[in-house]
């Protein structure tokens, strides 16, 4: 059975949908969610997508998916500018990690222009919304050579 991929979430991502449409989008992370694991479906890929304003929660899922993922794609929100523990537990995973963000951090305040994340990140997408996490689905189905002939 394939390990599934896991889709993490940083602080303040639950409040998608609800304040500054025009730096996030419309979508709320639940709209998220459903598009991802229906792409990941069409690439035969299981989906566990998470969401926590906790630093040492997302330290555990991400120590967690040593074991239990095939790959992390991970929007870390605030904490990729911020959290050598995020990195840290990253580096520590030997599976392919796809970095998302949904706004142009380049084009936003300088203190957004550096992740820690993208130290250790197989790739980065930035600034085209939600459309970056489905991006990554398909990125990450290269990654892991998962295709729709391999559904499990
Ligand atoms: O562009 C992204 O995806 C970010 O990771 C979003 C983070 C931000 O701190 C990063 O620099 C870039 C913040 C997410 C906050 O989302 C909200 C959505 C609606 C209302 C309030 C916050």
């Amino acid at each position: 059975m394939a390990l599934p991929v896991y889709v993490l979430n940083g602080p303040n991502l639950n409040l998608l949908g609800t304040r500054e449409p025009e730096v996030y989008g419309r979508a709320t992370l639940a709209d998220i969610e459903k598009a991802v694991k229906a792409r990941a479906k069409s690439h035969g890929l299981k989906i566990v997508f998470r969401q926590s304003n906790h630093e040492g929660v997302l330290v555990d899922w991400i120590q967690e998916a040593r074991e239990a993922a095939s790959g992390v794609i991970i929007n870390p929100g605030a904490y990729g500018h911020t959290s050598i523990a995020i990195f840290d537990a990253l580096k520590a995973l030997d599976k392919p990690i796809v970095e998302v963000h949904l706004s142009n951090l380049y084009q936003r305040e300088a203190f957004r222009h550096q992740s820690y994340v993208s130290l250790v990140a197989k790739g980065v997408i930035v600034g085209l919304g939600d459309m970056g996490y489905l991006l990554a689905v398909d990125a990450m189905a290269q990654l892991v050579g998962s295709s729709p002939g391999k559904r499990k």
